[in-house]
């Protein structure tokens, strides 16, 4: 495979103003006739530039220039990646026939069939396994598609745009034209074909006009569509209300697929999704699953202005999108529901995932400089750190000028492929503020650590605080920078109360905030507050201004103060995740003497009790940190000894606080109607915590509470936090029975099968390695689907992380394997599912050889594909 670098990017040689697509679909396979409409870009340099197009897995049948028929090896050259015409006039009409199979296509990019219908996935380079194309971001045409099937079997036939004709074929076919009159890329092409059911609805925009929204199922899932079409007309209304972004074309659709890599793809006008990720009923999809659907539907929604109508120029800009949409989708979930929460969730995964990330052989800068297979950097920097990098532009701007700076961004690019510069720009000429040291973000990888350091000058009534930044060298990166860093922060009083910020001792008091967001542009910064009588406790980094890691010398005691303290919500929590892993990082050094602080414990009692907290904040706080976060934090981790002292000291909390668990248990129980608000998703996640902590510790009332539950839930979320809780138990018999009810009650329904796999893959009782194998040989399990196959492998090894990382390496060796297996029929997941190998380096040596034995077998498999090569060769360097 070879590299692709930002820094050769070059303007396409020709443009394509229009291309009429024609599709034959039959059984057996399907002909593509394609006609582009094509003309030299006034912009390229290259003035007899060939006409190059990209194609992969493509049987080429007919090419046609101008109505002339050309031959292969004179008038045009095939290789297995490109359809080169060396002489093109400066305008012409193509068109090129080609012949697929997508009933073979077990990819899943381009055309293929899932579950007996046609569908695609075009982004990032899928449109050339339809046709030959010039298939980058920066070629945007208009399409029309003309799609012909059987009619029996593929009575629905949908593509972008508006429907503008149809009618019926000989033989028992018929035909829908479809025409998307806004200019696109073609990684937003979609066409979908089978015999599916429709939800309809309508929703009426800002300026009054009426838009038809269709969500298409298998008729089977018909009665799970609410959920995802309420989801639609909220963020369509959100998007009109905080962006100022009205829907554009007459109709909206969403289609669920059952095989899908991802999550969801934003097609215009045809959004794609993954089954897991539109379909829900109170019945079988859990509290998460209800809003992880909402800020999926959101996100694709969001994305027909932050994607489509201003797209990226190329690959390395897709944190342009990517990290926007992340950003207002999160924002829109923070408004539907509890702000606080949603923070704090979205830093769980940075801090867990992307900070682990951003310090293994893959690091990679927000906008990459190069990369070799694209489908690996749809990453959690790409999203995430990006959606970051936004968020932080958003604090430095404040609502306003953040608000002034997405409409002129709109307003400038509407219709274009543009770079994140563009972006950051648009947000500098809208607000006048300098963002030539903020643009660092894009370009250096790494996490920032920021070590604070703090003196009290009592005579003078002035406390000093000290922020250090430094950035840590990453694959081809040293000597970094230091960001431009925006740093939230408070100081509290003996009593908690929020003091005055004054940062020049002239500063009135009264008028002084009690919160502010400092900038650091320096390596070293020293701050001095006024005017205090004692050492405040500082309350750092907010609302987790920037993503950084964040060192400063915690006593224990200031971290209890700080959790029934801290007037900002994220860092009560923040300060309860501090305290517990000082906690259980002290034990796994301390090897052996257990001896957890009382202190840890009488916070949670605090918390059990507290009946005026939020308790959906209160939910969130009682989680201890997780593994993968401990594991995360530590040097050359030891997971066997994280793992054993993090469930001690569960145990621990849990023995101790027997009766206020079984209390809020009771307290909990909510026999009203089911619905998925902040408040009784917050009832219940405390309700299946208390039930999870009891049965660690095998308490017998905790036992039949969670069978009466299993028995008697209406929903899908109390159902699974008590086959949760057995799984994880030492009830062993009922374990095996509640499994097995389970499995017989739901195994019709294919999302309900996905979560009973991933509840054993993850449980360290029921996800040991044969039980794993036990697993893949189910009849439910079919290898080939992603979703499958990432609740069985990519939870056994993300994780149920004791036992994957086995010290006997067999853990690492069964994923080697099924990597090897699956990079043959779907290199993406391949690529994906060998992440945790990857990070081998970081651990203790007793593991890491091990994990590196097993890569290198990976590396040593014949055919490697250009996906696995990549993240693999990368990983071992
Ligand atoms: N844009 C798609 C990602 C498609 C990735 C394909 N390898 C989903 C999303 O971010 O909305
Ligand atoms: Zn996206």
């Amino acid at each position: 495979p070879t590299t692709i670098r930002l820094s050769e990017y070059k303007v396409p040689a020709h443009l394509v103003d229009a291309v009429d697509l024609r599709f034959e679909l039959f059984d057996n396979g399907a002909r593509v006739h394609s006609t582009l409409t094509v003309r030299r870009n006034p912009e390229s340099a290259e003035e007899f530039a060939p006409l190059e197009l990209d194609g992969d897995s493509l049987k080429l049948e007919q090419v046609i220039l101008d109505g002339r028929e050309l031959m292969a090896g004179n008038d045009y050259d095939e290789t297995g990646a490109q359809l080169v015409i060396a002489r093109v006039p400066a305008q012409f009409e193509l068109t090129v026939v080609t012949w697929i199979e997508p009933q073979n296509n077990t990819r899943l990019e381009g055309l293929y069939k899932s579950s007996g219908m046609f569908c695609t996935q075009c982004e990032a380079e899928g449109f050339r396994c339809i046709t030959y194309f010039p298939d980058r971001p920066d070629v945007m045409a208009r399409y029309r598609t003309r799609i012909e099937a059987d009619k029996a079997s593929c009575p629905v036939l949908l593509s972008n745009g508006n429907d503008v004709d149809r009618g019926d074929l000989e033989g028992g076919r018929h035909f829908v034209t479809w025409e998307d009159p806004f200019p696109k890329p073609s990684y937003l092409f979609a066409l979908v074909a089978g015999d599916l059911v429709e939800k309809q609805d309508t929703f009426t925009t800002c300026s009054g006009r009426e838009i038809d929204l269709r969500i298409f199922v298998e008729p089977r899932n018909a009665a799970k569509c609410q959920h995802a079409m309420d989801s639609l007309k909220r963020s369509m209304r959100w998007d009109e209300e905080v962006y100022g972004r009205e829907y554009d074309l007459d109709i909206f659709m969403i289609v669920a697929v059952d095989d899908f890599n991802m999550g969801a793809m934003e097609n215009k006008g045809l959004n794609i999704f993954n089954s897991s990720c539109v379909l829900a009923s109170q019945e079988t999809a859990t509290d998460l699953a209800f809003q992880r659907i909402e800020s999926i539907v959101a996100h694709e929604y969001f994305h027909n202005w932050s994607g489509n109508r201003v797209t990226c120029r190329d690959w390395f800009q897709l944190s342009l999108k990517e990290g926007f949409t992340v950003f207002r989708d999160s924002t829109f979930s923070a408004d539907m529901g509890s702000p606080t929460v949603k923070r704090i969730e979205d830093v769980t995964l940075l801090r867990t995932a992307q900070f682990a990330e951003d310090a293994g052989p893959m690091a990679h800068p927000v906008r990459p400089a190069s990369y070799m297979e694209i489908s690996n950097f749809y990453t959690l920097t790409i999203y995430e750190k990006g959606a970051e990098v936004v968020r932080m532009i958003h604090t430095l701007l404040g609502p306003e000028l953040f608000r002034k700076g997405s409409d002129l961004y709109f307003e400038r690019h509407d219709g274009q492929a543009v770079t994140t510069d563009d972006f950051v720009k648009a947000m500098e000429d809208a607000s006048g503020r300098d963002l030539t040291q903020f643009r660092l973000w894009y370009d250096q990888a790494g996490t920032p650590v920021l070590t604070v350091s703090d003196v009290y000058d009592s005579e003078r009534g002035v406390y000093s605080l000290k922020i250090q930044q430094a950035i840590p060298d990453t694959p081809g990166q040293t000597n970094k920078k230091p960001q431009h860093i925006p740093f939230a922060l408070g100081l509290l009083g003996a009593e908690g109360e929020a003091l005055p910020l004054r940062l020049v001792s002239t500063e009135d008091a009264a008028s002084a905030p009690t919160e502010r967001v400092l900038e650091l542009t320096k390596a070293s910064h020293t701050f001095e507050f006024h005017g205090l009588t004692q050492k405040p406790v500082p309350s750092l980094l907010r609302h987790f201004s920037a993503p950084v890691r964040l060192v400063y010398p915690w006593s224990r005691e200031q971290l209890v103060f700080l959790m029934s303290h801290d007037p900002d919500g994220f860092n009560r929590w923040d300060a309860g995740q501090r305290l517990a892993v000082d906690v259980i990082q002290s034990l796994v050094d301390s090897s052996g003497t257990v001896d957890i602080d009382s202190r840890l414990v009488e916070a949670y009692r605090t918390l059990l009790a507290d009946r005026t907290l939020d308790q959906a904040l209160v939910a969130k706080m009682l989680h201890l940190p997780s593994e993968a976060y401990l594991i995360e934090l530590a040097d050359s981790p030891d997971v066997a000894a994280i793992h054993r002292t993090r469930e001690q000291v569960l145990s621990h909390l849990a023995t101790s606080l027997r009766d206020e668990l079984v209390a809020c248990y009771h307290r909990n129980m909510d026999d009203g109607e089911y619905e998925v608000t902040p408040e009784s998703v917050a009832r219940r996640s405390l309700k299946n915590t208390a039930l999870a902590w009891l049965l660690m510790i095998n308490d017998n009332t905790g036992r039949d509470l969670a069978l009466q539950q299993l028995r008697e839930a209406d929903n899908m979320t109390d159902r699974m936090g008590a086959l949760r809780a057995l799984v994880n138990s030492d009830y062993a018999e009922e374990r095996s029975q509640a499994l097995a009810d389970f499995y017989e009650h739901f195994q019709s329904d294919p999302q309900v099968v996905e979560q009973w796999f991933s509840v054993q893959a993850s449980s360290d009782r029921a996800g040991q390695l044969p039980q794993i194998q036990a697993l893949l040989k189910h009849p439910a399990f079919d290898w080939k689907n992603p979703n499958k196959i990432r609740s069985v492998i990519g939870v056994f090894a993300g994780q149920n992380l004791a036992a994957f990382h086995n010290p006997d390496g067999s853990g690492y060796s069964f994923l080697a394997d099924q990597v090897c297996r699956l990079d043959d029929s779907n290199p993406q997941i391949a690529a994906r599912l060998v992440a945790p190998l990857t990070r081998w380096k970081k651990f203790a040596p007793a593991y890491s050889a091990l994990m590196r034995t097993a890569l290198e077998r990976i590396r040593n498999k014949a055919e490697l594909s250009a996906d696995l090569y990549e993240v693999v060769h990368k990983s071992l360097e």
